[in-house]
């Protein structure tokens, strides 16, 4: 059913597609609607036409969005990996410090990835370890930002949803790293990252590291 993603303009909607034709075995159906949520809105998905040629080796679809927000256009030139039921995930490899990765992390419609479960850090431990050789610029090669920080009162972790960390299901610091996180170093580390041996680390703020993207996906 991979062949599905080929015939849409973005990866969200391939995405929900995906899942939808797992769930319901409806590859080939002329007409799905399918709910997506961007940014706590949800849009509708019809798609107009599909024309299985599978038998000579393609498949075509039309598909039609709407409305088309902005930050979908943008999903057609990505590289996210979509996950089922975890999500939409893309590892930055030039490194950034973290106000930057968050912005940019914007600009692509979605947000710094927050983690909120553990199957969920398999998958973004899973995506550095396996690309950690093509990180450039960063502090290292082991850890990548993630959406947290404690930059308003020193302990007490936020995400850039602005919820609790608490709040998230996963609240996972690495015991094993530089001895234990989160550890403040130097009284200044106040953004999160994700650690290749797995839990997360608080890192200095300014510091470049790669850094996760994330894009809200709920079919
Ligand atoms: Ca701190
Ligand atoms: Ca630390």
């Amino acid at each position: 059913m991979a062949h599905l993603s080929a015939c849409v303009s973005t990866l969200l909607v391939a995405a929900c597609l995906f899942q939808i034709a797992s769930i319901s075995g409806s590859v080939g159906s002329t007409e799905l609607r399918v709910r997506v949520c961007s940014h706590n809105k949800s849009i509708s998905l019809k798609v107009t036409s599909t024309r299985d040629q599978s038998v000579e080796g393609a498949l075509d679809c039309r598909c039609n969005v709407e409305p088309l927000e902005n930050s979908l256009k943008n999903l057609a030139k990505s590289d996210y990996q979509y996950t089922p039921e975890v999500g939409l995930h893309k590892l930055h490899l030039a490194a950034a410090n973290w106000n930057d990765a968050r912005k940019m992390c914007m600009d692509e419609g979605g947000h710094l990835a927050i983690v909120n479960s553990v199957a969920e850090e398999m998958v973004l431990l899973e995506m550095l370890k396996s690309n950690a050789e093509g990180i450039r610029g960063g502090q290292n090669k082991e850890e990548a930002l993630l959406g947290i920080h404690d930059l308003f009162a020193e302990g007490e972790w936020w995400t850039v949803s602005g919820e609790p960390l608490r709040a998230t299901g996963y609240v996972n610091w690495s015991r094993s790293y530089w001895d234990g996180q989160p550890d403040n170093y130097l009284g200044n580390q106040n953004c999160g990252a994700l650690v290749d041996v797995g839990g997360m680390d608080d890192v200095f703020c300014h510091d470049k590291f790669a850094f996760f993207c994330e894009i809200p996906v709920t079919c």
